[in-house]
């Protein structure tokens, strides 16, 4: 006998007749009632394992949801349909699931485009025993569809070769980038060895231009440096002229 596959309840009719002359007989229904025992495991609705494709700059508190729908196991045993429990059980800071519901959310965000799996449980309630486990596929991306450009062009820095720290050369930039979390960075070359820049980053699209060793420089008129900047997969190239004189009271 077997749950699963039967009517619980069955009626057997059973008929009994002696050899006499004429034969004598009586019968009587027996009422057979099935029992569920929880002999099955739960198990996921999708067999295989779940997908997540994530973005990079997706907010903290919200929910993920695989693509193969929300992460869903049921006790096989129909009769008794155990309350199930889900969990994690490789640790990861980045989503939580809820114990009712399999519910994921982002608890963390993210600061680099990875993938990584995670397996989960689903236990029944009355019993951790029996239980199933499944894998997360998960696959942190980021958009990067357009390319960086350098804005108001042509950049110029007019300076002195000695300067003090309230008067550095200094030069500041932006950049035009489509995207919505552009990750920009810079660097540069000059066709003047001693001239050595340092650039920051003051926002997420603009940067500062400074000339280091700045109470020494070369003199200039003019130096020229090229500034790079590249999002990851796109950049995107500036001169930049620089004009260093002494100052009239060291002549
Ligand atoms: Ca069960
Ligand atoms: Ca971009």
């Amino acid at each position: 006998l077997d749950y699963n596959s039967m009517i619980p309840n069955i009626n057997l009719t059973i008929f009994a007749q002696d050899n006499g002359n004429p034969p004598l007989s009586s019968q009587a229904i027996i009422s057979i009632h099935l029992i569920d025992v929880d002999n099955l495991d739960p198990k996921f609705q999708v067999s295989t394992s779940y997908n997540v494709n994530i973005s990079i700059d997706t907010r903290i508190g919200y929910e993920v949801v695989p693509n193969e729908g929300r992460i869903y196991a049921y006790d096989q045993d129909i009769g008794i349909n155990s309350t199930i429990l889900y969990s994690f059980l490789t640790s990861n800071i980045y989503f939580t699931i809820d114990k009712y519901t399999g519910i994921l959310t982002l608890q963390s965000p993210f600061d680099s485009i990875t993938q990584f799996d995670l397996l989960i449980k689903a236990e029944q309630e009355n019993d951790p025993n029996k239980s199933v486990t499944t894998v997360l596929h998960v696959n942190v991306y980021e958009l990067n569809l357009y390319p960086p450009r350098f804005l108001l062009l042509p950049y110029t820095i007019i300076g002195y070769t000695i300067n003090s720290l309230d008067q550095i050369p200094t030069f500041n930039g932006t950049i035009s980038d489509l995207d919505i979390n552009p990750r920009l960075t810079y660097s540069y070359s000059c066709d003047l060895s001693p001239l050595n820049l340092q650039i920051t980053k003051t926002s997420l699209r603009q940067f500062r231009v400074q000339l280091m060793n700045f109470q020494n420089l070369p003199v200039c008129q003019s130096c020229s440096c090229i500034l790079n900047v590249s999002d990851g997969q796109y950049s995107d190239q500036a001169y930049l002229n620089i004009y260093l004189y002494t100052p009239i009271s060291f002549l």
